[in-house]
């Protein structure tokens, strides 16, 4: 007995030791706040910095340099790459925190090689930008001030030994020095520079650093895996890795949505330990792509506990549904299409770069604003092309609640890679931690290996340029398949084996028409081989993954980094903020084909931007008619950098070009487009809903004076995901003797309470009979909106709009004006509107003349 009450006391004193030793806290997780000061390592004075942030922003700050991306700074900001940077940061935690068991610190994102001390002991060194660096701290915190520095190395004065042991150049043509530096670093590639990008290779902690405290366990991962789905029940597993610093029993608690709650008993032993909950869902509730349906997300927490306490807890939305990627041989070709909850879907969508060269500047409105643009230009799909960075969680979570599919590269881009085995244990890291930070996302549909590296490597002469021997090929290629072919397949086998992946981007190369049958391709004829724009009619592969054309941002992105002196597309600041080889000059040569010449720099922005809609317009609609042999239009490039002459819809500034608001209706569920092929018109209607349409479409051609030679009114029900042929005449037949330049064809088409006006020439612009417009403007103004209604009296092409002084946006701009029809936009700002009319100004193509 006595035997059994010391047992009993001893073991009510050890729970009692034992919940006083674990404390009564769940974890503690919270971003760690710190007065941040930095210095040039051979220097001694330091100045206050910013954490999230980068060197040059805070070299800016401090006065040191000026605004990099002002007129022709660039330049004189270069020494900055060659230099280290110390951050150092002096912090206070507070006794709750210190009296955790357990205290990480967790680094998300040092650019690059940093080396990390914390009350001057050394906590570890980093070589990764993509992934996140943790070191337990609990031994070296104290109370009080606590000092933490960040020795950043040279990108360059790190890579350099590498370079000079390699016997040679890699072919990474974008990075603008000699040595190329930048295949050796994980790090952002456009960094180092690229042809919508200047070179800033800069340094610092660009994401936050965390702190995360617990007691006894904490759940370190939890992967969601969708096992089936269909509309009776979802069958699911939750995936658990937990890790404990002391053995004991504990409890998993999920709940899911409102009606699942279940408990699992779990034997953790110290270190990492594995454990999974199943649970089946009846009815559930699809997740679906913008336009298809609701985006619905269940709230999925997953609750660790000890003897009734909380340790951890973490809340994630999941979204039910099925992707496959259709890429197989077929009776076209090879298919590569997306479908989705089993329904084929075209992606309407847009290829990502980073939006700055300075990441530690993004903020959750940036990102807020991506997706406002994406919805407003109807898009259902967002590719993360492999040259920039694994975006931030915020990113991937909005694309789950606003619908967008997202296409992940990894990290590669447009060169071969070094494949030694430092370089590959490296990227195992970086795709360990990138593919379980990612992989529960819904929005997430497709892993792609790299960017053009393979299609580079077989068709843009890198083996003569770069002198490579038989043996280098050899060995470049092996390197290429232990990259591409097994590393980043068997670590998606082993943490995400659902998803589809392949290894580059496009499959096939655009040089010959007929490999447009084959699976994805990124279509350069336009642009690099100078084709024509109609050559898009042509040229339409089974997925467009991308294709583009640059145009200059507008004026008022032009003013924030230029004088009046530098508007002339041959001077240094435009030449500085122009990064393609051929640039310039094929814009030059592309508007002569169409246009008539302008004689100032304002008209040349302007039918730049003009042509660049009305170019890819071709495009957007070739590959929507061409639906199902074409599934898919990712145009080059959603946004910028830094303010720039590129191939993206917005700019930095998050200004919208010519080019979006023609993607907004070019990328509507359902679009009337026309085209003339062997001397007939042809007009298709084209749905992307999974629903039947009623749908009118008035068609007309007229003449410029606005009279009507030739009408038909069609009235009828489109069907779900639909591409019907509503004409096919010969064009001679509906405009008699009428000269091609002196009549357009208007198609006016309702659907839902959508009403969609598209207008299609039978000329080049060049030659159209256009006259001057007397246009009648009538502005309504009511607080931060105004609506403005235009009428003409005559045709106009491509009307600007623009608000002098006023910060806002336009429902519609550049469009065509039929003679005699009020054209109502809005414009909306968030500060009142006053006088607007005054201050607008209008241009169109005839102005240019
Ligand atoms: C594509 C992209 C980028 C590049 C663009 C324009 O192929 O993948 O590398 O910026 O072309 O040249």
């Amino acid at each position: 007995m006595l035997h059994k009450l010391l047992q009993l006391s001893f073991i009510l004193g050890f729970i009692a030791l034992y919940s006083c030793s674990s404390g009564d806290q769940s974890i503690k997780s919270y971003e760690l706040q710190a007065d941040w000061t930095f210095r040039q390592a051979d220097k001694e004075e330091w100045h206050p910095a910013t954490v999230p942030g980068n060197v040059h922003i805070d070299l800016e700050k401090a006065g040191i340099i000026n605004d990099p991306y002002y007129g022709t700074n660039e330049d004189s900001v270069q020494w900055i790459e060659h230099k280290d940077w110390i951050y150092s940061g002096e912090f206070s935690i507070d006794k709750e925190t210190l009296d955790f068991d357990n205290i990480e610190l967790e680094f998300l994102g040092l650019d690059t090689y940093a080396d990390v001390t914390l009350n001057g002991q050394r906590l570890f060194s980093s070589d990764n930008m993509f992934v996140a660096f943790s070191s337990k701290v609990k031994k070296y915190l104290k109370p009080g001030k606590n000092h933490l520095e960040v020795l950043f190395h040279s990108p360059i004065k790190t890579a350099m030994p590498l370079y000079e042991k390699s016997k040679y150049t890699y072919p990474a043509d974008n990075d603008r020095s000699e040595e190329h530096l930048s295949v050796y670093t994980r790090k952002a590639p456009y960094h180092y520079g690229w042809d919508w990008g200047p070179r800033f290779v800069t340094s610092g902690i660009w994401r936050p650093i965390k702190i995360n405290a617990w007691n006894d366990a904490r759940i370190t991962d939890v992967h969601f895996v969708q096992k089936s789905l269909t509309e009776e029940k979802a069958e699911l597993s939750f995936e658990y890795e937990i890790e404990a610093t002391v053995a004991e029993t504990a409890t998993i608690s999920l709940s899911f949505g409102d009606a699942i709650k279940t408990n699992k008993e779990v034997d953790l032993k110290k270190g990492i330990n594995k454990a999974s909950i199943n649970i089946t869902v009846d009815k559930p509730e699809y997740w679906w792509p913008n336009g298809m349906g609701e985006q619905k997300l269940y709230a999925a927490t997953s609750e660790l506990k000890t003897n009734g306490q909380l340790l951890d807890s973490k809340t994630q939305k999941i979204g039910l549904r099925t992707i496959e990627v259709i890429n197989e041989p077929d009776s076209l070709g090879v298919s590569f299409y997306f479908k989705v909850n089993g329904i084929p879907t075209f992606m309407r969508g847009v290829n990502y770069i980073p939006n700055d060269c300075f990441l530690g500047r993004m903020t959750d409105s940036i990102y807020q604003n991506n997706f406002d643009d994406l919805l407003a230009s109807n898009m259902n799909m967002l590719r993360f092309w492999g040259g920039g960075v694994y975006e931030d969680d915020r990113f991937f979570e909005l694309a789950d609640e606003k619908g967008i599919l997202l296409w992940q590269d990894f990290m590669f881009a447009c060169t071969m890679y070094p494949s030694d085995d430092a370089f590959l244990d490296n990227v195992a890291k970086e795709a360990d931690y990138n593919i379980k930070r990612l992989r529960n996302h819904p929005s997430l549909a497709i892993w792609c290996g790299n960017n053009e590296v393979k299609v580079g490597w077989h068709n843009w002469g890198w083996q003569d340029k770069y002198g490579y021997t038989e043996d280098d090929q050899k060995e470049l290629l092996e390197g290429y398949d232990k990259l591409f072919n097994k590393l980043l397949p068997n670590k998606l086998k082993e943490l995400d084996s659902k998803r589809f992946y392949y290894d580059s981007s496009p499959i096939s190369n655009w040089g010959d028409v007929k490999d447009m049958k084959i699976a994805d391709n990124h279509y350069w004829g336009v642009w690099w081989g100078k084709h024509e724009f109609e050559k898009l009619n042509e040229y339409v592969p089974r997925f467009m993954s991308e294709f583009g054309f640059q145009s200059f941002p507008p004026m008022e992105t032009i003013k924030e980094f230029s004088e009046e002196k530098d508007w002339d597309i041959e001077s240094d600041v435009m030449k500085t903020h122009q990064k393609s080889s051929i640039g310039n000059v094929t814009i030059k040569e592309y508007m002569q084909r169409d246009y008539k010449m302008p004689n100032n720099f304002e008209d040349f922005v302007y039918l730049n931007q003009i042509m660049q809609a009305e170019g890819m317009r071709v495009g957007f609609e070739a590959q929507r008619r061409n639906k199902p042999f074409c599934m898919g239009s990712l145009y080059w490039q959603l946004n910028d950098v830094w303010p720039v002459v590129s191939w993206s819809g917005i700019d930095y500034y998050g200004r919208w070009k010519a080019m979006q608001y023609f993607i907004k209706k070019a990328y509507e569920p359902v679009i009337t487009s026309a085209v003339v092929e062997d001397g007939n018109l042809n007009i298709h209607l084209i749905s992307d809903k999974i629903t039947d349409t009623k749908v009118s479409s008035l068609l007309q051609i007229i003449k410029l004076d606005g009279t009507v030679i030739w009408e038909q009114n069609k009235k009828f029900t489109l069907e779900a995901n639909a591409n019907d042929v509503i004409l096919d005449t010969p064009l001679s037949k509906l405009i008699g003797n009428h000269s091609k330049n002196k009549v357009v064809l208007v198609m006016n088409t309702q659907y839902d309470s959508n009403q969609t006006e598209t207008i299609f020439l039978f000329s080049k612009v060049k030659n159209l009979a256009l006259q001057n417009a007397d246009i009648d403007i009538q502005v309504k103004e009511s607080g931060n909106s105004a609506e403005v209604t235009l009428k003409s009296p005559v045709f106009v092409k491509n009307i600007e709009i623009i608000a002098d002084g006023f910060n806002g946006k336009w429902s519609d701009n550049y469009f065509d004006m039929i003679p005699n029809k009020e054209y109502k936009i809005s414009f909306n700002s968030n500060a009142p509107i006053r006088d607007l009319k005054s201050k607008l100004q209008v241009k169109s193509v005839i102005n240019t003349y």
